[in-house]
């Protein structure tokens, strides 16, 4: 009678279960648009009319991305089953044989977060939920203060405290040289910088003239607003790995959160030099397209913060892989949140620190810019320095092609770098 009853009972539940329906990938879109500084984003239609959307913008390079994506991924895609976001994942990187790369990892992280965009909406779940659901209630942000001068940006950087948040970055001008990284000059914000740069712009770096201004701003900022915000810092990899180490020991009195991009890690044992001299908490990441970069860092203990983007590093899926590996090695995230990764960016990354153990702090400028806000149909809020995930099916974000088409491309780039007697530096 029992196994009469099991047999019945599991009989019907295999016919309850139901065959998940092919969503046949039919249009594969990709827009280059400049809502006060260009963006690349995809849109992926399925035959069943569900769409989903992913930023591919790699600054300064946005054609290289737009061309590999419209000549060589998009034919590739139509016709495949949208519900597999990680064969996709791994027929782009691994199917390919030329892996890396921030060209094609761009265009691969975009196509993976339109594919998690569309399981969402199917799913009927904000893509957090399809992560695991939430591990915290809020994401933590930390907000930009650039000043002219060291006054200027613990002006700015009270005006911020006085907004609810509760870590700053603070930057501020170097007396003596022209333009300074992360100081805006007289833009009112990140938006008007790069409509200026139809060719490379120089600039130049002194070491010694950034020294004598970074630990007076820290030593002002602890002074002027308390030992209870956090207080970080962009240095830009301008530093060597000995002067890194120099700035981190500087600066312990100071207490930071982080110190990001003291130096160049492509060499990654670079970082042990400034580890073994510091307990200045460590951040970097930005520029990298795979855990191959952070892997050796990560797994040594050498950082503190891992900073990847989903736009630059593979995407959604990626960017699971690489902050599960950080956490089995005490390493946090803190993914980048510069205006050269669109909204779309942005929400990704609100899934996958909500979600993730491990994650620290997001970066955050705002998207205070009116054109951007009429292409970009954002669904986030922010109170007290911190942000609220969008619970709407999928990521939380639409595009408004005819917005988008209105406002097209203009060539731009990064500025470029240059010590005082001319050498090449990193920007
Ligand atoms: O494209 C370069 C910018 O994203 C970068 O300069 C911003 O370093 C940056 C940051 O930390 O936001
Ligand atoms: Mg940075």
């Amino acid at each position: 009678m029992l196994s009469y009853l099991i047999n019945r009972f599991s009989k019907s539940f295999y016919q309850i279960g139901v065959r998940v329906k092919m969503l046949k990938i039919e249009q594969v879109k990709v827009f280059v648009c400049n809502p006060g500084r260009n963006f690349v984003t995809v849109k992926i239609i399925t035959e069943q009319g569900i769409y989903g959307i992913g930023d591919a913008t790699l600054n300064g390079r946005e054609m290289a991305v737009a061309t590999m994506l419209e000549e060589h991924i998009a034919p590739c895609l139509i016709g495949r089953d949208a519900h597999n976001i990680e064969d996709i994942w791994q027929y782009l990187y691994k199917g390919v044989y030329w892996r890396k790369g921030p060209v094609n990892m761009a265009a691969i992280a975009a196509i993976d977060m339109a594919l998690w965009d569309i399981k969402g909406k199917v799913a009927n779940l904000p893509v957090y939920q399809l992560l695991g659901g939430k591990s915290r209630h809020a994401v933590n942000l930390y907000a930009h203060a650039n000043g002219e001068s060291i006054s200027d940006t613990l002006d700015k950087a009270e005006a911020l405290i006085k907004q609810g948040f509760k870590a700053i970055r603070l930057q501020a001008a170097i007396p003596g040289l022209a333009v300074t990284y992360g100081v805006l000059g007289d833009k009112k914000d990140y938006f008007e910088l790069q409509g200026s740069r139809p060719l490379p712009p120089e600039e130049t770096w002194s070491t010694k003239k950034y020294f004598a201004m970074v630990v007076e701003l820290f030593k002002q900022a602890r002074e002027r607003l308390g030992d209870q915000i956090d207080f970080l810092h962009d240095v830009h990899s301008r530093l060597t790995p000995i002067e890194s180490a120099r700035l981190g020991k500087l600066l312990e009195p100071y207490d930071l959160f982080f110190l990001e991009d003291a130096s160049i890690a492509e060499n990654q044992d670079n970082y042990q030099v400034i580890r073994q001299h510091t307990t200045t908490p460590l951040a970097i990441g930005e520029t990298y397209n795979s855990i191959w970069e952070c892997k050796s860092l990560i797994q040594n203990q050498h950082i503190d913060f891992i900073r990847t983007a989903a736009t630059h590093a593979g995407g959604i899926t990626a960017m699971r892989r690489i902050a599960d590996f950080a956490n089995l090695f005490n390493v946090r995230t803190a993914p980048h949140g510069a205006p050269d990764l669109s909204p779309i960016c942005f929400a990704a990354h609100m899934h996958l620190n909500i979600s993730a153990p491990n994650f620290a702090i997001q970066e955050f400028v705002g998207f205070d810019n009116e054109q951007l806000n009429q292409v970009f149909k954002h669904n986030y809020t922010v109170e007290s320095g911190m942000a609220f995930v969008s619970d709407a099916p999928g990521l939380g974000i639409d595009f408004d092609e005819d917005a988008a088409k209105a406002l097209p491309y203009k060539r731009s780039y990064l500025p470029v770098s240059r010590l005082e007697d001319g050498t090449v530096w990193n920007w």
